[in-house]
């Protein structure tokens, strides 16, 4: 027995990736579902319009949460559900807001813990075109608080807040490879506008502003009637292990490596500053806090969010980097100077299973940050060609189940061995789903998600593995 007696696990999902209902009850457009409808950005040309129906069939949710004996559910808002144009001055839609409160008292009456997200990356469309969304320094901050406010005082009972789901995607995806929405890239083939040298920088800078004053807001106003609410980030960030174990300056790329995926986030949270590699690299490209921006972040965690999946070997460069270089002057790759492969392949083209990367990493963040409370607020995979298979083969997913006890087992042996401060999992995800720009064609659910058949939902064996494997994990007492 390694985990602590009130560790709890369940499952995440996200808004726009199973919600649908689109354009039910007066919820607006975000920029998912703009992004969705231009051409080729989707690989099999979906949308998030109807995904898994969970604004419909939410009961259902709750009913496999039951099932499977989870503990916890992690889910996202819909902020353009709540407010369609999104901004500190327009129009709050009440039933979109009912939907939520309905829902966490249903959640909380089956026994459920919720930890709520507030932004899974659906910025509402509306702001995207009235000030460029996540590039304004001002403006997008201080709508962003309005809206955790309109959350904090509509669900009071939530006492695991999320400010935002894993920047990096919204800074590195959304606007230097332009391959998420709002798509803007430096690359003129894939985006008329945008300017991948800049623009990251400064979103993900404007990202942290936001959470700044959501969490500042949260701890003077609601925190303290809340009766032990807590609220931090979800960053994501893979494990990295040096190309060639000899060459110290693979190391050091590997070291860059977590910087420019993870401190670029955590080091203004829990230092005050971006790091001295990432400043180095990138000069006056990366916006400097003024003292009082710096006031606001530093401080900002009272947990850390970890997603996690996957682990790479790192190669230093030794040519200069390009201004659109996000990596920090290296390369990445799934096999070492030997040939030695770092997992098995998956459906997903960035992922492979490295279970011990998995406590590796829990251990290098506890270390450089002080050993906060982490909650694992993501941690899964999809499999290799599961989306061919029939249903009988694909409710059968024992690579899943793999998965998930050896990653677990990791991170027991982070508490235990390494005294890392993990106090929850949630597992990615409680059914398969709009997997962003790779559609529905890639599975991430421990259930099966039958879209062509009313959205008919299948545990898969995995769905019942987790159960057992935290029993035999958390001490009784
Ligand atoms: C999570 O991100 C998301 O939070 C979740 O919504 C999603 O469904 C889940 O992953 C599964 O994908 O495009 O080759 O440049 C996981 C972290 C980091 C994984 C960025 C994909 C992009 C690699 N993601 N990475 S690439």
């Amino acid at each position: 027995m390694s985990l602590p007696n009130d560790f709890l696990w369940g499952f995440a999902t996200a808004a726009y990736q199973i919600e649908g209902g689109a354009d039910q009850d007066g919820r607006g457009p975000s920029i998912w579902d703009t992004f969705c409808a231009i051409p080729g950005k989707i690989a099999d040309g979906s949308s998030g319009a109807v995904a898994c129906d969970s604004y419909n069939r939410w009961k259902d949710d709750i009913q496999l949460l039951k099932d499977v004996g989870a503990e916890a559910y992690r889910f996202s808002i819909s902020w353009s559900r709540v407010i369609p144009l999104g901004g500190r001055e327009d129009p709050v839609n009440e039933k979109g807001l009912a939907f939520y409160q309905t829902f966490v008292d249903a959640l909380l009456d089956a026994g459920i813990t919720p930890f709520v997200t507030l932004f899974h990356w659906d910025l509402p469309d509306g702001l995207e075109k009235r000030y460029g969304g996540l590039r304004d320094r001002n403006e997008f901050p201080l709508d962003f608080e309005h809206y955790a406010r309109i959350m904090f005082a509509a669900l009071p009972k939530v006492k695991h807040w999320i400010t935002f789901n894993e920047p990096w995607c919204s800074s590195i995806l959304g606007y230097n490879l332009g391959i998420f929405a709002p798509g803007r890239t430096s690359n003129r083939a894939k985006s008329a506008e945008g300017d991948s040298t800049r623009e990251p920088w400064q979103v993900g800078h404007n990202i942290l502003l936001a959470h700044g004053r959501a969490v500042q807001l949260y701890r003077t106003e609601f925190k303290p009637a809340s009766g032990g609410g807590e609220i931090g980030i979800t960053l994501n960030g893979d494990a990295a292990y040096p190309w060639d174990p000899e060459d110290p300056a693979d190391l050091e790329a590997c070291n860059r490596r977590m910087e420019f995926a993870i401190s670029w986030f955590a080091d203004p949270i829990y230092f005050g500053h971006y790091p001295a590699s990432m400043r180095k690299q990138l000069g006056d490209r990366l916006p400097v806090f003024t003292e009082e921006e710096r006031v606001l972040v530093q401080g900002s965690n009272d947990f850390y969010g970890m997603n996690h999946y996957t682990a790479n070997y790192v190669r230093h460069r030794t040519t200069k980097p390009p201004d659109d270089d996000f990596m920090g002057n290296l390369d990445t790759f799934f096999e070492d100077k030997n040939g030695n492969s770092i997992g098995e392949e998956t459906q997903s083209v960035w992922l492979r299973p490295c279970p011990r990367g998995f406590r590796d990493l829990i251990v290098l963040i506890s270390q450089r940050y002080g050993n906060p409370k982490i909650y694992v607020t993501e941690n899964g995979t999809s499999i290799k060609g599961e989306n061919d298979l029939g249903v009988d083969d694909m409710v059968n997913d024992n690579f899943r189940v793999r998965y998930y006890d050896g990653y677990v087992r990791a991170l027991a042996d982070a508490v235990r061995e390494n005294g890392a401060d993990v106090r929850g999992y949630l597992a990615w995800s409680l059914m398969d789903n709009f997997e962003w720009a790779e559609g529905y064609e890639t599975r991430f659910g421990v259930t099966y998600v039958d879209y062509k058949n009313s959205q008919k939902r299948i545990p898969k064996k995995s769905a019942f593995s987790l159960k057992p494997l935290f029993e035999s994990l958390i001490k009784k007492e």
